[in-house]
């Protein structure tokens, strides 16, 4: 299966129920005020966020109202829209090959995919000729420490790790150290996200900066967040925390494959404006890919590009 395919599969659940929305509300194939209002109510269903629903809501009135109107036109007019508003988000992730290690810090709360979006962005720098190393910065569960191991191992690539809590700023430190004397050109730093401590978070994740900052003061060069899709409006706030904390300067969203908030990526985009540099759709190693606006749009209202 393709990673197209896969997203496909993995917004079918959002994109039906848009879809099947779309025809329940244009039973009247009239674009009336009503229908408009349901549109929009089901727009803030599938979460595109309360604003961006208003906004496409709105335009249709001014554009649409009172013609006639297929589901289909309706899909596609929301594709577009929605495809604008995610085009801004559409950015190639790259290194600066001028920065030696081209050092990325992962931050987002636990589970959200952090771990496995670094082997599987490690594998693909690998395949573009780069030399990566991982620094195992969630030092608070072992079980973290372990799984990026099997991932380093698969790689074979080199971790840097330290014993059950270490402190993990400390932690960077060495290994930041370590990626610049084995010459390494990309150095991922995973990290632990218990946001229900929010200062003790803050506080950790400040001090790692401010570490690797004694070695390398332009470091880190990128700063991703990893967003889990499948917990909807709550990533908006997760961005606006991050963002507080560390400065977050890119995002990766993941599990779309099974998620019924699929939307919530048109709600990260318009709030955040940060680059959305991959999508998540599945636990393999494949199963990551950069994020196309277009592709997106279309698979969301379930329409063949
Ligand atoms: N279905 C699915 N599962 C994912 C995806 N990304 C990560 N996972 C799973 O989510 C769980 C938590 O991921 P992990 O990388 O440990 O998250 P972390 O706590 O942020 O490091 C693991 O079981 C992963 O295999 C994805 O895109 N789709
Ligand atoms: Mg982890």
């Amino acid at each position: 299966m393709s990673f197209w395919e896969k997203l496909g599969l993995g917004l079918k659940k959002t994109s039906n129920s848009i879809t099947s929305g779309i025809s329940d509300i244009f039973t009247k194939k009239k674009l009336d005020s009503a229908t408009l209002e349901e549109l929009e109510e089901l727009l803030i269903t599938a979460d595109f966020g309360v604003t961006t629903s208003a906004e496409i809501m709105q335009k249709f009135a001014t554009q649409k109202q009172d013609k006639e109107i297929t589901d289909e036109e309706i899909r596609r007019l929301l594709a577009t829209e929605i495809e604008q508003r995610l085009k801004p988000c559409e950015q190639p992730f790259a290194i600066d090959s001028a920065h030696k290690p081209f050092v990325i810090l992962m931050v987002g709360v636990n589970g959200a995919g952090k771990t496995t979006t670094i082997g599987k962005l490690a594998a693909k720098l690998q395949q573009q000729g780069k030399k990566v190393s991982f620094i195992a910065g969630d030092t608070f569960r072992a079980a973290a420490v372990e799984q990026l191991k099997v991932w380093a191992e698969r790689l074979k690539i080199r971790v840097f790790s330290g014993p059950d809590g270490c402190d993990s700023a400390g932690l960077c430190y060495d290994g930041l150290n370590a990626a610049i004397k084995n010459g390494d050109n990309v150095v991922f730093i995973d990290t632990a996200g218990r946001l229900q401590n929010k200062s003790g978070l803050m506080d950790e994740l400040k001090k790692i900066v401010r570490v690797i900052q004694k070695i390398i003061p332009d470091a880190p060069h990128k700063v991703l967040l990893t967003l889990d899709a499948t917990t909807g409006q709550n990533a908006v706030s997760q961005v606006q925390i991050f963002r507080e904390i560390v400065g977050v300067n890119g995002l990766i969203v993941t599990k779309l494959d099974g998620s019924s908030k699929g939307g919530i990526l048109v709600a990260i985009a318009a709030e955040s404006k940060l680059p959305i540099y991959y999508i998540g759709v599945g636990e393999k190693i494949e199963d990551l890919d950069s994020f196309c606006a277009h592709d997106f749009a279309c698979q969301l209202l379930n329409l063949k590009e």
